[in-house]
């Protein structure tokens, strides 16, 4: 934890004078004993972590937070039913942040990675955040519109790694979708696939092999590796890491992002021309589908193309607040202000996304 207020948070003076105290994490309850940390390893590691998890990646009021606050530690000695001491302080501090960010915006009910494993059924490893990441979204709505329920999971570990979601998964991304026992389903197409087979109707891949490909292949340009999200990612990265104003711990949690995702200075600079490409692609083939009276991608229904780029349109232009109800901060980063994509953007592709989501998704978007 970090006290903002350092030695004089009423809470860091509590734990000075008893230093035995209970914490709840989700379900479990510990006893520990808390103690302002000193050594200089620790305590860089208790920033990095805490501000990695709260910082609304653009905002400067955490950096200052990160660096000037007083990390406090707690050792767990051993789980207990019983909450001894209520954080009361904290909690307060926590609602003003979570009403900047909306981090408490959820309507999901997330069960833990432990409690996931043991039930059966569809489940779907998601970030437990408010923010409209685009693969997590397009997985949602897949399921949504074939009406097949799923239990919601976090997809940090009761450590606050990836440690668990690595062991299940064998990868440390999210969404992913787990029927049964089967094995996890960790990528989009494998994740359709999924739903295909679990829920047959409506059928959101076309029968032809030339609908098909023309699918997939779309799919693909907009969710998969060097595409169209996978490009802005990269913008993403390049615009924190060489902002002047990010501090450290920042800075190095999204140098780690980038490692994971292939981030370099000049695949960022290559990025835009990607995203470009692809959202031309994308404007001609509406056009040329609404030339022929049809009002979807492919063919004159729906189909997943319809669904994934509703949902990764966000990457330029998040739905307003009422509908998509996403953390503030982030509202800023998703949106779009590269002139050279944007101006890719026709109108015919914001109503698309609209219309999908006004006809076949859910509204507002859950978190
Ligand atoms: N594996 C997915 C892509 C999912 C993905 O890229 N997820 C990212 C979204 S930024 C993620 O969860 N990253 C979390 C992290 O790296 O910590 C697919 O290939 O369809």
């Amino acid at each position: 934890m970090l006290a903002g207020s350092r030695e004089n948070a009423g809470w860091v003076k509590n734990l000075n004078r008893t230093p035995e105290v209970s914490m709840r994490i989700s379900k479990h309850s510990f006893i520990g004993g808390a103690r302002v940390v000193e050594q200089a390893e620790e305590d860089a590691l208790a920033r990095r972590l805490v501000v990695s998890k709260y910082q609304p990646r653009e905002s400067d009021d955490l950096s200052d937070w990160g660096r000037t606050a007083l990390p406090v530690a707690v050792d767990l000695s051993s789980e207990t039913e019983e909450v001894i001491l209520e954080v009361r302080n904290e909690k307060a501090k926590e609602n003003i942040m979570a009403a900047e960010i909306g981090r408490d915006d959820y309507t999901l009910k997330y069960v833990s990675l432990a409690e996931a494993k043991n039930m059966s059924g569809l489940r779907l490893i998601l970030g437990a955040h408010t923010i409209p990441g685009p693969w997590r979204e397009a997985c949602k709505s897949i399921f949504y519109v074939k009406k097949i329920p799923y239990t919601p999971v976090v997809s940090a570990g009761q450590d606050g790694t990836d440690r668990e979601l690595l062991e299940w998964t064998a990868q440390n991304s999210a969404p992913v979708a787990i029927w049964n026992d089967d094995r996890p389903r960790s990528t989009w197409i494998e994740q359709l696939y999924l739903a295909e087979r679990l829920q047959p109707t409506p059928t959101l891949i076309p029968t032809s092999i030339e609908d098909r490909s023309l699918m997939f292949g779309s799919i693909n340009e907009i969710a998969g590796q060097n595409g169209f999200a996978w490009s802005k990612r990269l913008t993403m990265i390049h615009g924190t890491v060489t902002n002047p104003q990010v501090d450290e711990p920042t800075r190095s949690f999204w140098l780690n992002f980038g490692t994971k995702y292939g981030y370099s200075a000049e695949a960022a600079q290559a990025a835009p021309a990607r995203m470009v490409e692809v959202l031309h692609f994308l404007g001609a083939r509406l056009e040329q589908q609404k030339a022929t009276g049809s009002k979807f991608f492919i063919g004159n229904q729906l189909s997943a193309l319809d669904i994934y780029w509703a949902a990764f349109a966000a990457l330029v232009q998040p739905l307003p607040p009422d509908l998509c109800p996403m953390a503030t901060a982030f509202r800023a980063f998703y949106t779009e202000k590269n002139p050279v994509v944007t101006t890719a953007v026709s109108p015919a592709l914001l109503e698309h996304r609209d219309f999908i989501y006004r006809e076949y998704l859910e509204l507002p978007i859950v978190f």
